[in-house]
């Protein structure tokens, strides 16, 4: 039987048996040298290398590669081998996982469950907590069982769709079916000021009457006639403001109502929840970090998320003013972005309490400080130390909050494991909606983390964080993220998300349904990039000259500045540009290590890197230093002064666009080499720019670029591949200089199509209002997983944090200049 053979119906488990009987004599060798080793986690490499090893002849190692059982071990994530067992976790489909268990003596298979899987790990790691009957269990999925969620993993991502879907079917049927609508709309108001419709509506029958009268009357008006002129009337039948500006908005809004009340329809629920006024004050959640709009950039922490977040309310703030024009309100929307008070602000605005947001009408950065009981701590906190002060940041916000903005927020949205956790604590005890973003979940980005957390712990404090990761991923009522493989990765490799669905952590918990990709909360906006800083190289009139001597000093000077070490002795060459924090999965020190070691490369093309700065006993933080002081022995190794510019973070984001620009004049490119990157707001910036592009294939990069055509892709743990690929490309460009315009003219229409802040603002404003709903649809059901996780909360990461240590208010080393 080939592996066409197997049938997408089939289990793992059902057809295994078949597949190891087929090369019964192979098998038993091969499995006889899995567990020849004792204990221990294979990866599929592994699996593979070994299997190879145990098959000599080439012409039967094929044949049993192609058929039923290498389809099997190409699909396996890795397996636990615990002699004489294997257990194996197969993962055919994106977010669909089998785990089945085989014995090498006789090769009977079992299929098993993912908590018995996860036993089988903890006995490499802890096999005294493996084998503990009592060892906390968490079981998130146990009180799913009654919603529905989406089956295909194509659907995955596509969340508010899916919830209007099962949205109609909840409210089909009778009049009674829809009562929830109407009680929702009763309870519209905005500060006590009622909304769209009151207590005369008060049963569906009513409403449904009091709508066909409404709307012939609306119809026989010119579509522009403003919604004072009949306001008197619609009171008289029971309607209040909120329908429309004009007779024709909302003849609309109350066409698409109707529809739903007569028979509910994916499409006109999304219509009508776009247009329903339920959203006008929205607090964002990014307590970490330097937040700030000026001078923080490449300071330890504070990357993509500040700039992710200060476009993200400019874009929803505009969007929202639309909407509530639309609506016919006058009122203010307000978003406040809340972040923590930084006394120690190292020159920043970080100290600073209450910020207005520049280029917003109406919105601004909130600061509330950590307090211990020692105090306000006054010195920045690294992310992975920031969970002892989070509860009584929590309460200090939220007082603060209702504060400035009169009353409660309609919409939470937290940032990161921080700020979603804290999220999640403010929105459940005020019962406000939640969204949460996690443009890098930290799990994924080390290897085992799970199962080797202790090791990490007193480093990372894995255990708060992924504790803390699992509360708000099961409290959010969606959760926004910027590609698919954020969720649910690749035919290859799981999604950041989908590492969630079962995992464990010997000694602390082992997490049986951490999370479920399928849950219809899941939705994909991707962010765009301001196109007002990040514009073609092309459009001559707009680029930013006065900026250029001040380019050209940063990129060609001879002399090392604080600034910038290094020098291009040949200006002619195009530049291969990066620009990241130094960061270890930013991989800035693989990429000038691939270029130090191909020559052809280094012919071809300069290197320009923007990261970090030049002087490790400046920096606070462990990974940066680590990597500063690798940049420097890389440098040294390959002799690269002369073809490498090293320039320190450059946080003038104005200044940064035109330097991609300027990069774009040389016919160069940016490059993006990193390990993993969860989404990649560089890659925007620099497609924006229309700089061709080459990015990592693992992570966010995967989706936004298509191979070859509006960019270039490269295999971050493939060096000597990658540099070369890159090479190809410059070559490719001297024989045809045509090339580089294409790809570059590609990139831009990608960018146009799917990455811009328009698209999200509308996407995540959507969300807000059809979640509203939802989550009211199954109050019960979310009523009894916030007590389960209260319980979680309290019994489980409190006693983790009080683990993190304090931080003393000593006197901070002075940060390099930026
Ligand atoms: N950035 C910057 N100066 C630097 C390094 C980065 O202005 O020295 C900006 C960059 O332009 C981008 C953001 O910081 O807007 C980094 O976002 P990305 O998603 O690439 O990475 P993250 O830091 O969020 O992991
Ligand atoms: C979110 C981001 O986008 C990144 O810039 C940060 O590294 C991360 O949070 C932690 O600060």
């Amino acid at each position: 039987m080939a592996s066409s053979a197997f049938k997408r119906s089939d289990s793992i488990a059902d057809s295994m048996p078949e597949a190891l009987r087929q090369s019964r004599y192979h098998m038993k060798r091969c499995f006889a040298r899995y567990i020849a080793k004792g204990k221990r986690l294979m990866k599929l490499q592994n699996l593979m290398e070994e299997m190879e090893k145990s098959i000599d002849d080439k012409l039967e190692r094929t044949q049993v590669l192609e058929g039923l059982l290498g389809y099997i071990l190409c699909s396996t994530q890795e397996a636990a081998v615990v002699p004489p067992y294997i257990a194996f976790a197969v993962r055919p489909n994106p977010g669909f996982w089998e785990f089945v268990k085989v014995s090498s003596d006789d090769l009977a298979v079992e299929g098993i469950t993912a908590g018995e899987y996860l036993k089988f790990k903890e006995m490499i790691f802890d096999e005294k907590w493996a084998k503990n009957e009592s060892a906390l269990e968490v079981d998130f999925g146990a009180f799913d069982f009654s919603m529905p969620s989406v089956t295909l993993s194509s659907s995955i991502g596509n969340g508010v769709h899916y919830v209007s879907k099962f949205m109609s079917s909840k409210l089909s049927g009778n009049s009674e079916k829809a009562k929830p609508l109407l009680d929702y709309l009763i309870a519209l108001n905005h500060q006590g000021e009622k909304l769209m419709i009151n207590e005369n509506l008060n049963t569906v029958t009513k409403l449904e009457t009091a709508l066909v009268v409404a709307e012939v009357f609306v119809s026989a008006l010119p579509s522009e006639t403003p919604y004072h002129r009949f306001e008197q009337r619609f009171l008289e039948w029971g309607f209040e403001k909120g329908w429309g500006e004009t007779a024709e908005i909302v003849k609309e809004t109350m066409e698409s109502l109707s529809e739903i009340l007569q028979a509910p329809d994916p499409l006109n629920m999304e219509k009508f929840f776009s247009r329903v006024p339920t959203i006008f004050n929205i607090v964002i959640f990014s307590p970490h970090g330097y937040f700030g709009q000026a001078d923080v950039l490449g300071l330890p922490d504070t990357g993509g998320q500040v700039v992710y977040i200060l476009d993200q309310v400019r874009a929803m703030e505009e969007e929202l003013l639309f909407r509530i024009k639309r609506q016919g309100l006058s009122v203010k929307p307000q978003i406040v972005v809340v972040t923590r008070l930084i006394p120690d602000a190292k020159g920043t605005k970080c100290n600073q309490e209450l910020e207005p947001i520049l280029h917003t009408k109406h919105s601004h950065i909130l600061r509330v400080p950590f307090r211990t009981e020692n105090g306000v701590v006054k010195q920045w906190i690294s992310r992975f130390d920031i969970y002892p002060y989070l509860e009584r940041f929590t309460q200090d916000a939220t007082a603060k909050i209702l504060d400035h903005l009169e009353g409660k927020p309609d919409l939470i949205i937290g940032n990161y494991t921080d700020g979603n956790l804290v999220a999640s604590l403010m929105a459940s005890k005020l019962g406000i909606t939640q969204g949460t973003i996690a443009h890098a979940l930290e799990k994924t980005k080390y290897e085992d983390s799970d199962v080797k957390w202790k090791e990490l712990d007193p480093k990372y404090h894995f255990s708060c964080q992924f504790t803390a990761d699992m509360i708000a991923m099961n409290s959010t009522d969606f959760i926004i993220t910027s590609t698919y493989q954020e969720i649910a990765g690749s035919k290859e490799k799981p999604g950041q998300y989908e590492k969630h669905t079962a995992f464990t952590m010997p000694g602390l918990c082992r997490v049986v349904s951490g999370i479920n990709v399928f849950d219809p909360k899941f939705n994909i906006a991707a962010p765009g990039a301001d196109q007002s800083v990040y514009f073609p190289y092309t459009q001559k009139q707009k680029r930013l000259a006065a900026f250029h001597p001040a380019i050209e000093e940063l990129l060609y000077s001879k002399e090392e500045t604080s600034e910038h070490i290094g020098f291009l002795a040949d200006k002619k060459k195009p530049i291969i540009f990066s620009m990241a924090r130094l960061d270890t999965v930013k991989n800035i020190t693989g990429l000038t290590e691939w270029y130090g070691k191909n020559k052809r490369l280094r012919n071809l093309v300069n290197l320009v890197i923007v990261a970090g700065f030049f002087d490790p006993t400046k920096s606070k933080d462990r990974e940066e230093i680590a990597e500063i002081k690798k940049m420097h022995s890389i440098i040294e190794k390959y002799q690269l002064k002369g073809q490498l510019r090293w320039i320190a973070a450059q946080n003038d984001r104005v200044r940064n666009g035109e330097l991609y620009r300027c990069i774009a004049d040389t016919k160069g490119a940016f490059v993006q080499p990193a390990l993993y990157e969860a989404f990649g707001l560089t890659v925007i910036e620099a497609m924006n720019c229309g700089l061709v592009t080459v990015a990592t294939n693992q992570g966010g990069p995967a989706e936004i670029i298509v191979d070859g055509v509006s960019g270039i892709h490269i295999d971050p743990s493939k060096g000597d591949e990658s540099s070369n690929k890159i090479a190809d490309f410059f070559e490719k460009c001297k024989e045809d200089p045509e090339y580089w315009n294409r790809m570059s003219t590609a990139g831009l229409k990608r960018i146009y199509e799917c990455y811009t802040w328009k698209i999200y603002a509308n996407k995540v404003l959507n969300m807000g209002s059809v979640y509203g709903f939802w989550k009211q649809l199954n109050k019960d059901q979310k009523q009894a997983k916030q007590r389960y996780l209260q319980m979680f909360y309290n019994l489980q990461f409190k006693n983790l944090a009080k683990n993190v240590a304090i931080a003393s208010n000593v006197p901070q080393l002075p940060l390099a200049p930026t």
